[in-house]
């Protein structure tokens, strides 16, 4: 029988998940067969993802998928962006990634902009200025005079990280490196003169593998381990984001996708980067996709804000039944609403607290309840939404007339109404595992199971249900 079963990695900033995907008569069956938690661990003076946990959790994932007995053919990781491990000459990766979240880089992009000028770093990478991003954690480490970056062989992302673990194989795949806003827009390669203009050392960075191209087998040890055959390793859009988009079940034109987590991800797929001064002063941002394409994209904080709201009534004892949680928050007519972009909501020790103290600093309404909380958030999210698509169609030659709203928050039925009341335009919600699903096809493509990109869309378009939401 023919291997038609492909393994997607699909690792978020809350949970990671191991998710088969199998191919059969033009659909593609998705199962999951693992779930685990992705933590935060604040150690000392930082805040770090714990890898080797993830790295187990993940090899679990593969033993669990073998015992059942599938044919897989390929494994894909993918992750979140930014985020990046160091490698010593030895091979030995040098501490555990540091979070996105942790404060070392508040302050640090002044400081890279005291070297080179926005306009110019902007036409240069395309990306919207982030705190978060590679470029300023790398340069707070300069700054710091990090020991760890002085013996660094090798710089790998997240999903890089993973791949050589399981391969051997050392490269950094093109949609997750643009995510560090020190590769060129253009070029799609390193751009040599930021980084020697700040001083990070060139040797860290390596050949770009692009998506949709087999990295490596998987090692004989883990193998052997897990009890899968020495399968191939492919690059799939390796930042979440990319494998999301390449995901969208879109028919039609002038359509934006929202890619919804914990993270929103709003804009629209581009076959060049759009390096104006209105687009960089607009915060748009131009990352590597998928399948050749440009996703055109603000970052704007997503149900971050919510699920921090819920991980705290839980702690606290109280019963949360979601769902019923939103059908109350349906209910509610007046709501205030919140910046979630707000550096107050980006890793408060209360987010609670922090709701409370932004409303009654602005003389604003405190929500009252769960589902005064709900409302505001969702509320505030679908008008950053609708700010963001006015941006956006200023920016594009003509105007958006449909969103698709795909991953775990397009499950959110009181945020896709909202979003299609504030916005005028429909809103078509799903699918959910947009990313694995990405992740998964274009595995199957780099295999030559699938020959192009409309197939790609077709398969999702007869394989995943989605709901239509008119705006009112
Ligand atoms: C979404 C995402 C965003 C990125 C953020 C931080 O999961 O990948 O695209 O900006 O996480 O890395």
């Amino acid at each position: 029988m023919k291997n038609n079963t492909y393994l997607a990695a699909d690792f978020g900033g809350g949970s990671g998940r191991i998710i088969a995907g199998t191919i059969s008569k033009g659909k593609l069956h998705i199962e999951e067969i693992h779930r685990f938690t992705n933590r935060l661990v604040q150690l000392g003076k930082h805040i770090y993802w714990d890898f080797p946990c993830l790295f187990q959790d993940m090899k679990e994932g593969m033993r669990l998928a073998a015992k059942q007995g599938l044919k897989i053919n390929g494994i894909g990781v993918d992750t979140w962006g930014v985020d990046f491990g160091l490698i010593d000459r030895n091979g030995n990766l040098l501490g555990n990634p540091i979070s996105y979240r942790d404060k070392r880089t508040v302050g640090i992009p002044e400081k890279v902009f005291d070297i080179i000028s926005k306009s110019e770093h902007y036409r240069r990478t395309g990306i919207q200025v982030m705190p978060i991003n590679t470029l300023f954690q790398l340069y707070s480490m300069l700054l710091e005079d990090c020991p760890q970056l002085t013996i660094a062989d090798r710089l790998l992302f997240m999903p890089d990280l993973f791949n050589y673990f399981l391969t051997g194989v050392a490269a950094n795949e093109y949609s997750i490196s643009s995510t560090s806003e020190f590769l060129n827009a253009n070029t799609h390669t390193w751009d040599v003169d930021l980084l020697s203009q700040l001083k990070i050392p060139l040797h860290l960075f390596g050949e770009i593998r692009q998506p949709g191209t087999i990295l490596g087998k998987l090692k004989k040890e883990i193998a052997k381990e897990t009890g899968l055959d020495e399968i191939d390793v492919i690059t799939v859009g390796s930042h979440d984001t990319a494998s999301a988009i390449a995901a969208i079940p879109a028919s039609g034109e002038n359509y934006a996708f929202l890619s919804s987590g914990t993270w929103s991800l709003l804009g629209t797929e581009t076959t060049h980067p759009i390096l104006t001064e209105e687009a960089r002063i607009a915060q748009f941002t131009n990352e590597g996709g998928a399948n050749g394409k440009i996703t055109f994209l603000r970052n704007i904080t997503g149900l971050w804000i919510l699920q921090r709201l819920m991980l705290e009534w839980k702690q606290s004892g109280e019963e949360v039944d979601y769902s019923n949680i939103i059908e109350q928050a349906k209910l509610i007519k007046e709501t205030v609403l919140i910046d979630v972009d707000a550096a107050i909501f980006q890793n408060p020790e209360n987010m609670t607290n922090n709701i409370q103290k932004y409303c009654k600093e602005r003389k604003l309404t405190i929500p009252q309840n769960k589902a005064a909380f709900v409302k505001c958030i969702c509320a505030s999210l679908a008008s950053k939404y609708k700010e963001a698509i006015i941006e956006m169609n200023r920016l594009i030659p003509e105007p958006i007339k449909q969103l698709y709203i795909i991953g775990g928050g397009s499950r959110n039925s009181l945020l896709n109404q909202l979003t299609a009341d504030v916005t005028g335009i429909p809103v078509i919600a799903g699918p959910a595992e947009a990313t694995a699903i990405g992740n998964i096809l274009t595995q199957a493509y780099a295999k030559g199971d699938i020959k192009s990109q409309e197939e790609i869309t077709q398969i999702v378009r007869s394989s995943f249900d989605t709901k239509t939401y008119q705006p009112q």
